[in-house]
């Protein structure tokens, strides 16, 4: 029989690419969004090759309304599920600590307690993040390494981690967290560094933009492709064993190399555009992402196909073809 999924946050990067690959897999997929008034067509962007899907479904919820993820549980008896959904912007987790708290940390919380009231056979999983080192530089990072969040984001990951570590033991519930590096792709959100690069040197080339405004460009990341990524969540969720995992490339650059490359490729030179400025420094900084993704390797098998050149022209070339047809 077909299988099930439910995922949070469908309209965001990572949903969107994982729908297609549950729909290619014969899943029957709902999607949750949050209705706004204004702007649907914007949000449904990511959405554009699955939308039309039968297999696809939209559903209304918010992750701040326990009664929302409740309903979706009992009405669809998923056999999977995957939180998605989140507050992710770390910067702007310094703006709005309570509502980020309360998405990241209650929403998972919401959907565990559904799983265990309603349908506790159902495989979770829970989008946590390499935040959680935060100013932990232990290099490279990996499933042992100590948890140092510095944001409100990496703090509510790290309690919503917990709490799937503990549904886990203290119900059986087949609950995983998959500890994501940074991955991208050109379904990024706009204010996301990588993807503000890519916008702006497309731009500018075009003649659209003759600035780009960005905070530290020493910080470390390390990137991969979110098509990589969506692939090792749905393999964490068919091991036997439910466990934590770290996906990552193994390979770590600075915004300052992410910059250099793609203005390299769009034949610019960063020093006449790029303008330092404060206000995209963060209160506090994490300085360096490098993973180690050992465990995902062996035990899943799991193994990213793109690499940082890939991954950031693709994202260039994307931005540039839909900044020429505007
Ligand atoms: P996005 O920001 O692109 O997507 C987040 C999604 O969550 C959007 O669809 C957003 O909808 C939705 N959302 C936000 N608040 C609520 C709410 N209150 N109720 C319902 N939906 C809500 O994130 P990504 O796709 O990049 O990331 C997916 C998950 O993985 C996130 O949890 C993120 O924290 C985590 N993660 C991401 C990494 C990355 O590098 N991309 C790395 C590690 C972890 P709306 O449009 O309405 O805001
Ligand atoms: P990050 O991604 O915080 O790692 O979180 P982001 O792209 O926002 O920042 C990466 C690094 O770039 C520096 N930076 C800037 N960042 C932004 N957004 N805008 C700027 O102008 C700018 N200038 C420099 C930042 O200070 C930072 O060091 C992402 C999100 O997807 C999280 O949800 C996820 O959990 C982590 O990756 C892993």
């Amino acid at each position: 029989m077909n299988k099930t999924a439910i995922i949070t946050g469908v309209t965001g990067q990572d949903g969107s690419y994982l729908s297609e690959l549950l729909i290619d897999k014969g899943y029957t997929v709902i999607g949750t969004y949050r209705r706004t008034v204004t702007d649907y067509d914007n949000k449904m962007q990511n959405l554009q090759n699955v939308i039309h899907n039968r297999n696809f479904m939209l559903e209304n919820a918010d992750m701040t309304d326990s009664a929302s993820i409740y309903r979706l549980v009992s009405s669809y008896q998923p056999d999977e599920y995957y939180n998605l959904a989140a507050q992710s912007h770390v910067g702007e987790s310094f703006k709005t600590p309570v509502s980020t708290t309360e998405i990241n940390l209650m929403g998972c919380l919401y959907a565990l307690e559904a799983i265990r009231l309603q349908k506790p056979s159902c495989r979770f999983y829970q989008a946590s993040t390499s935040e959680m080192f935060g100013d932990n530089i232990e290099c490279p990072q990996g499933i042992n390494t100590r948890f140092s969040p510095v944001s409100p984001y990496a703090c509510a990951k790290l309690a919503a981690h917990h709490m799937v570590g503990t549904y886990r033991k203290s119900y059986g519930i087949h609950a995983c967290s998959g500890i994501l590096f940074n991955h991208e792709s050109p379904r990024r959100g706009e204010n996301f560094v990588t993807r503000k690069i890519t916008k702006a040197a497309a731009r500018i080339k075009l003649g659209l933009q003759d600035e780009l405004r960005l905070g530290n460009l020493s910080a470390q990341r390390d990137w991969g492709h979110a098509a990589d990524f969506v692939k090792g969540m749905w393999m964490m969720l068919q091991h036997e064993e439910p466990d934590d995992f770290v996906l990552a490339t193994g390979k770590t650059n600075s915004v300052q190399q992410f910059l250099d490359y793609v203005f390299e490729y769009a034949e610019l030179d960063p020093k006449k555009y790029v303008v330092i400025d404060p206000k995209f420094y963060r209160p506090c900084e994490v300085p360096k992402l490098w993973g180690n993704p050992a465990e995902a390797m062996t035990k899943l098998k799991w193994k990213p196909e793109y690499d940082f050149e890939e991954l950031a022209l693709e994202m260039y070339e994307s931005d540039l073809k839909k900044e020429s047809e505007k």
